[in-house]
Parts: structure tokens; sequence; C-alpha cells
């Protein structure tokens, strides 16, 4: 009898009717507890409930519980992530010092950088802690008599947990296997190789010794961006520390009037135009950050130079410089774009950044939240032929937007920054300048080409 009341007392409440089976017979009938029955089938129920699938269902939902929680634990609090700098110094033997490495926006220290760091990534991206390697950034080359020493910044990602010395030993083992087993286009020099853990400070102080570098706040390294949007048809900047070269030149008591470049701690390029109205630097004010209010960081205008030949009529040689009466301090949210070496050439078609706080749409207010849109260059041929801009662009001039128009910079904008990005270091190859109204088709923006003054900007600035 108590096989079969246990079958039917599993699934049933005790005041309702209890069934019992009558063995073999399939059947179930309703079995009737007197009141003194009661206290034996609450012992009873106490006691099948604990049966041994039970207490193995139960142990097994608690183990899991626990795994989970020491799963959640260890991913917040163990695998918590965190960056690690370390300065990296070794001689390569296969390769002659140049003269020009010493000048680091020469086109030879751009080239033989950019194969240094090509070589570090492949070094540890291919290595089973591949993961963790983020990037690396040459600092300095200099002369060695068995060819020249290397100086530069490797930056990982390890676990918060993991000691210093340990990822030291262990980006050593990577890099040392690799000596044996790479076939590497540069010879590093084993004994030459020296491995110093710096803080973030200290790896921003030797980062600033470049230019055109983006960090977030985290001091991670900003990838290449992949917006492909507009200004007019643009998208807000997504990050702090985005375009950190972006400048808003403001008259005092009429706001924003125009956008600039920071290209040191005191100078910024913008366009002759936009001192059209008033040239005296005491009544400008810089502001930096994605916002014009309220910005990260601002200061007044000591110095305003405008290129000699600039002509309001052909928007030719539309340059200017503007000095700051106090120099800013780079940081995650202020620093310095790259100038192009004179001899840079983009071909037709290269995707480029513009950046501002112009209008979105023509003769709009100004925004107050940065934006930015991806545009392409266009050749002085087309930009120049009869259905475009009919033989108006100049040398001096550089065309980039769309044919079908859509995306633009705009009012407001000029000034501001067109920039290349080359292996995430960015140059500055325009200067928002003209063009007719905003996105219309046929009609790009015009930027003034500053390959074609970098004389003039070194004469002027010792830049
Ligand atoms: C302006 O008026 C302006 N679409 C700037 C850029 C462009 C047009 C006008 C390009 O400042």
């Amino acid at each position: 009898m108590s096989g079969e009341m246990r079958v039917s007392m599993l699934s049933r409440d005790l005041d309702m009717p209890v069934w019992s089976s009558e063995k073999g017979s399939g059947l179930e009938i309703p079995v009737e507890f007197s009141e003194a029955d009661y206290p034996r089938a609450e012992y009873q129920r106490r006691q099948q409930f604990w049966d041994p699938i039970r207490v193995a269902l139960f142990t097994l939902a608690i183990v899991a519980i626990i795994g989970i929680a020491i799963g959640i634990v260890t991913h917040f609090v163990v695998e918590d992530d965190k960056s690690f700098y370390y300065l990296a110094s070794f001689k390569i033997t296969n390769i002659k010092y140049k003269e020009n490495y010493g000048m680091k926006s020469s086109k030879e220290f751009i080239e033989r950088s950019h194969q240094i760091e090509r070589m570090m990534s492949r070094i540890f991206r291919r290595s089973s802690g591949g993961g963790r390697f983020i990037k690396s950034h040459v600092i300095k080359l200099s002369p060695d008599e068995h060819g020249m020493k290397i100086l530069m910044v490797l930056m990982f990602r390890y676990p918060s947990t993991d000691s210093v010395e340990r990822i030291k030993k262990k980006i050593e083992r990577i890099l040392y296997q690799s000596l044996k087993t790479k076939q590497l286009p540069l010879t590093i020099n084993k004994p030459s190789f020296t491995l110093t853990s710096i803080d973030s400070k200290k790896m921003r102080n030797l980062l600033n010794s470049r230019c055109g570098i983006r960090m977030t706040s985290s001091n991670m390294p900003l990838p290449a961006s992949s917006s492909t949007e507009r200004i007019v048809q643009g998208r807000e900047t997504a990050l702090e520390g985005e375009w950190p070269w972006q400048v808003s030149l403001q008259l005092i008591g009429a706001g924003h009037q125009c956008g600039a470049s920071l290209i040191s701690n005191t100078w910024l390029l913008t366009a002759a135009h936009c001192f059209r109205k008033n040239k005296d630097p005491s009544q400008w004010i810089a502001t930096f950050g994605t916002m014009i209010t309220p910005p990260a960081v601002q200061r007044s205008l000591g110095k305003i130079i405008l290129h000699e030949n600039y002509h309001r009529e052909t928007n030719e040689n539309d340059i200017a410089l503007a000095q700051l009466t106090t120099r800013v301090e780079f940081s995650n949210t202020v620093q310095r774009v790259c100038l192009p070496d004179s001899s840079l050439k983009l071909p037709p078609k290269t995707s480029v950044f513009v950046t501002g706080f112009g209008s979105i749409v023509d003769d709009g207010p100004t925004q107050n939240k940065l934006r930015q849109a991806r545009v392409e260059t266009i050749s002085t041929n087309v930009c120049n032929r009869k259905d475009v801009y009919d033989g108006l662009i100049t040398s001096g001039m550089l065309c980039a937007g769309f044919m079908e128009g859509k995306v633009d910079a705009c009012k407001g904008d000029s000034g501001g920054p067109l920039v290349y990005d080359n292996h995430d270091i960015w140059y500055l190859v325009g200067i928002v300048s003209w063009g007719q109204s905003c996105a219309l088709p046929k009609k790009p923006g015009v930027y003034t080409r500053v390959t074609q003054y970098r004389e003039w900007i070194a004469s002027k600035t010792g830049i």
C-alpha cells in the first residue's frame, strides 16, 4: 500500500483526496483519510521529500549556483583587464641609420616606425597570449655603431591581478621565441633588448613627443573611426578624445565663429577668412573638448597671422595661424594633430574625416556637440569640371565630399580640420574653406591643401 501511496502523495495537496492505484490495475481510486491519519501522512511526506533523487538535484542546484557566483566574481575581479605599459629599447643590426630618422615628421622616420610597429604586431598578435597586445609606438630612432637603436612603448591588456614583473617575463618569452622561430624583416639584437614597466603618465609624456595620437579617457588607444556619416548628415562624436586637436574659435560676446586645429602646445591652424570680421587677437578665445559649453580647456589668443596672399574674392591661400597666450598641456582630450610632409599625396577617393561645430543645414545654428563626417577626396581635375566648380579650384585647394552631395562641412565648420588616418596617426590634410552651399550634388567641400603650405607654417612657427 505505501508504495502506491507515495506515487500519489508526491503530487497532491494533503487536504485534497489522495488517489490510490490498485496494484497492476493501472486504475486509481480516491482514498479518504480520517482525521487520525493526517500526522502520519505529514511525516511520510517530509521523509519522502528528501528521497535520494531530490537530494542529488538539490545538491546539483547549489553547486551550480556557487559555480555561477564564482564565475561572476572572477569575471569582475580577476578578469578585470588593466592596461600595462612598457618602454622597450633595443638595437637593430641590419639597417643603417639615416639622418632624417631624427625628424619625426620625415617620410623616413614615419615609414621605418611603421615597419617596426608592424613587426611588433606580428610578434605579439600571433603569439598564444596574442589578444593581450594592444599596440606599440616608436618614440625615437637613434644612431648606433652596429645599426640603430629603437625606443618604443608597448601597450598590453592583462587581468589586473597579474603582476607587472610576470607580464614582463611573458612579453620577453614571446619576443625571444619569435626571434628564434619567425622570419622577421629587421634583425633585433637580443642582448640589447630591455623592457621597463612605466605608468600611464610616463607613457602619455613619451607619446606626447608624437602627434596625431588619439586616446580614450581610460588610456586605451582609439581605433580608426568606423563612422560613415556626415556633419551635414553627420553624427555627434561618440567619445571624448576622438578628435583632440579640434578647437572652437569664439569672438567674445558673439560666440563660436570657426573651427581650428591644434598643431603644438601654443599654435592653432585655421582659415584666414575666419578673421574677416575681426583681426584683434584680444577679442578671441579658443576652447578645446567635444562641447562648446562647457569647454574642457579655454585659452585667449595672443597673435593672429594671416597668409599674406589671402584673397577673399578667389578664396586663395585661405590659411591663418593663431597663437595662444598660454600653452595647453596635452592630455587625452587635448592633443596636437600631425602636419603632413609637403610630399604627401592622397589619391582620389581616399577616406578622410571632417569635424566641426558648424550647422547641420545651410544657414542653421552652431552645434554645441562636436560632429564628424567621413568624406572622400576628389581629384582637382574632376572638381574643376564645368558642372562642378568650373576651374575655381587652384593648387592650394583640395576637394572632398561626394558627387551625390548629402555629406559635407557647412557654415561654422570653416577653419576646422580635415584629417587622414595613417596607421592610427592622424594628419591634417585640409582646412575647411568654402563651397557652394552645403551637401549639394556636384558641389563638394573645398579645403585649403595643407601640404602646399607646409613651408609657410614652418617659416612662421618653427614647427
Ligand atoms: C562657410 O560658409 C562654409 N560646404 C563652409 C564650408 C562649406 C560651405 C560654406 C562647404 O563657412
